[in-house]
């Protein structure tokens, strides 16, 4: 039988511009997503935005725009996040989408038919931030307790769900599936809500008052209120009721959210789908806030990081990893660039990063870049093989859960053994003696299978690397997710594969300095040392020019950087870290050589547009100059 396997995330509001809140959730599912791809699963991803709503309509006009093309730009922004940080969900979902209207319009129809929507009148503490009405007892200090704010007091006719009708059905369901809500703390915050009479809850806002909804199929007079419309989003994703997306994919459905929507995911979600005939989802998953000195990242407080602006400054792959790393999905979890950091440099470059580049050296130095047969193994080999297979099943049994956080650590225990193997093994004192040379070629075998072995695991977490990993060991012919199940010959690494070491995985960050990650082509060259060999194809993509320098000034509070004007043809800025060598003073008029064509880069919010080239020995930094008067602009071959 066909494996499959449904993820999706919350559909966020477009009342503001993604932040790093909404970036967890959706690379948590993306990951989740992966996973399941390594296990042989067919999979379907969904995240989106939610559309409708007074607080959307309130946003536009304060741009002084219609509500659709406010929307049309901020989903945009949304979709656009996602593709920068690598995340490509099979459906992009927006709540004014016509299949979604035409599901939403169906399944209110359903449940009216059923007899469990009615019409009524009622009075109650609206929080226009949240779009629903609070109970006395949900209120903290007469606030709502996720905006702090007061809410309002409002008095309507309205259509309403009868939920309360669903409320055994629904205890009983959860008390019967121990994983239908995860973590556990959370099925006990939902169990312990409905250990209080459940209310209906309305659904409907009169177009008096909202215009920008669905309307209600039975009473034109009003529109959809949010939730009604919104959760709904997860069924429309599947071509609801028709077509074969349902039946294959709704059994298997998993969402992801935090915790808090887990209400209208743990009660409205579950009860609706029962009133219309509906399964409900197999499981919904919880996670806890980012937090930023104790306060909870949103929009509303004000304090957002744009998760573009940390893959530009520390790469996709570092944020993907200390997102994944850092937060124990269900916990709430700090965000600081310092903890970000200080997880690159300690994790990432010095551990991964240096285990990897230092195997790859001593292939290249001891076998010529091929990767030798094993001789015999003995009992260091035989642990690193036991230690492989016990990583590997716990980041299958650890992700499947969301913790990926064990996950990861669990591969970062396998490559703190590899580091340990090679100290242990010392394969640079093998090579000094002929004897020796079997079992060196038996520890170098099993470094690049152990790391080989790493790079597949690590693929749902930080898909690129585990490419470049697999490119540099010469096995890349795969790009997509790898099989984890029949990964080929237990996912051993054929004898006489030629390696290609590439640029350091990860380079280190220097503090006050931040660097970017070797993503972009032209800054992986920049990370090039002198002992690698670089193709003439790669290096005509360099971009040499002469350049002069038309001024140059100190970038506040740093003792290094120097901010300089140049003229290569064009005016350019660039920052360089000179200032410790040369005052700014001595810079104009001076000629030099600079890299024209690498990604801008920030630093200490400065936009560099070039590197200048320089050369460092015990006298210091040099700057590289021609020998005699040159026009700017001038190539450098
Ligand atoms: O609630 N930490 O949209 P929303 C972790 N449209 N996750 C966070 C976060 C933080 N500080 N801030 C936001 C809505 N999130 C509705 C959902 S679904 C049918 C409708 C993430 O834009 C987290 O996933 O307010 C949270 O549940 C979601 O964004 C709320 O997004």
């Amino acid at each position: 039988m066909e494996k499959t396997f449904y993820v999706t995330t919350p559909i966020y509001y477009v009342n503001a511009e993604p932040h790093i809140g909404h970036a967890y959730s959706t690379l948590a599912a993306d990951t989740l997503n992966r996973v399941y791809q390594c296990l042989g699963y067919a999979t379907r991803f969904q995240t989106g935005t939610d559309e409708h709503g007074e607080k959307v309509v309130q946003a536009a006009h304060k741009e002084g725009i219609e509500p659709k093309s406010y929307v049309d730009r901020i989903s945009g922004l949304f979709r656009q996040t996602w593709s920068d940080l690598d995340i490509h969900p099979d459906r992009f979902i927006r709540t004014t989408d016509a299949d979604h209207v035409r599901v939403v319009t169906h399944l209110l129809n359903k449940v009216y038919e059923a007899g469990d929507i009615y019409f009524s009148e009622y009075e109650g503490q609206y929080c226009l931030g949240c779009e629903r009405f609070y109970t006395d007892r949900e209120l903290v200090e007469d606030l709502c307790p996720d905006h702090q704010t007061k809410p309002t007091l409002v008095k309507e006719a309205n259509y309403f769900f009868r939920m309360s009708a669903y409320q055994d059905w629904l205890i009983d369901h959860i008390k019967k599936n121990s994983e239908f809500i995860r973590p556990e703390r959370y099925r006990n915050e939902v169990l312990s809500f409905l250990s209080e009479p459940l209310e209906d809850l309305c659904i409907s806002r009169p177009k008096s008052r909202l215009t920008w909804g669905i309307p209600l199929p039975f009473d034109d007079r009003f529109v959809t209120y949010v939730w009604f419309d919104a959760l709904i989003n997860y069924l429309t994703g599947l071509d609801f009721p028709q077509g074969d997306l349902f039946p294959r994919f709704w059994p298997s459905v998993q969402h992801i959210i935090a915790k808090d929507i887990l209400k209208p995911h743990g009660i409205y979600w579950p009860t609706m789908l029962k009133a219309a005939g509906v399964e409900p989802y197999q499981h919904l998953n919880v996670h806890g806030y980012w937090n930023m000195d104790q306060t909870k990242i949103s929009k509303s407080l004000g304090n957002v990081i744009r998760p573009k602006d940390l893959a530009d400054r520390f790469g996709i792959e570092a944020v993907r990893y200390f997102f994944l790393r850092e937060m124990v999905f269900g916990l709430d979890a700090q965000f600081s660039e310092e903890a970000m950091i200080q997880r690159i440099n300690a994790d990432l470059a010095n551990n991964l990063g240096n285990c990897f580049s230092r195997s790859l050296t001593m292939i290249e130095k001891y076998c010529q870049g091929v990767v030798p047969q094993t001789g015999e193994t003995g009992p260091a080999e035989e642990n690193l093989k036991q230690l492989a297979r016990q990583a590997r099943e716990t980041v299958q049994l650890e992700a499947q859960r969301l913790a990926f956080h064990k996950a990861l650590m669990s591969l970062w225990e396998l490559v703190d053994e590899v580091n340990k193997y090679i100290d242990s093994q010392a394969p640079w004192a093998l090579a000094k003696d002929p004897g020796k040379n079997p079992r060196l070629m038996t520890v170098l075998y099993h470094l690049a299978e152990t790391l080989y072995r790493v790079s597949l695991l690590l693929f749902p977490f930080m898909p690129r690397t585990s490419l470049q990993m697999r490119q540099q060991l010469g096995l890349e012919e795969n790009q997509g997710a790898p099989e984890w199940e029949t990964g080929k010959n237990g996912c051993a690494i054929p004898a006489g594969t030629r390696i290609r070491k590439g640029p350091a995985l990860f380079p280190r960050i220097e503090t006050g300095n931040p660097k970017p990650d070797s993503t972009p082509p032209s800054r992986k060259a920049a990370a090039v040392s002198i002992s690698e060999t670089l193709s003439l194809e790669e290096f005509q993509k360099w971009d040499l020019r002469i350049a002069k320098v038309l001024s140059a000034e100190r970038v506040p509070k740093s003792k290094k950087l120097v901010k300089m004007e140049v003229d290569l043809g064009e005016k350019r800025t660039l920052v360089a870290g000179i200032g410790e060598d040369y005052n700014p003073e001595e810079l104009p008029g001076k000629t030099i050589v600079v890299v024209a064509n690498l990604e801008p880069t920030k630093l200490m919010g400065v936009e560099s547009r070039a590197m200048l080239l320089a050369a460092r020995d015990e006298g210091g930094l040099k700057l590289i100059v021609p020998e005699e008067k040159i026009l700017p602009g001038t190539r450098v071959k």
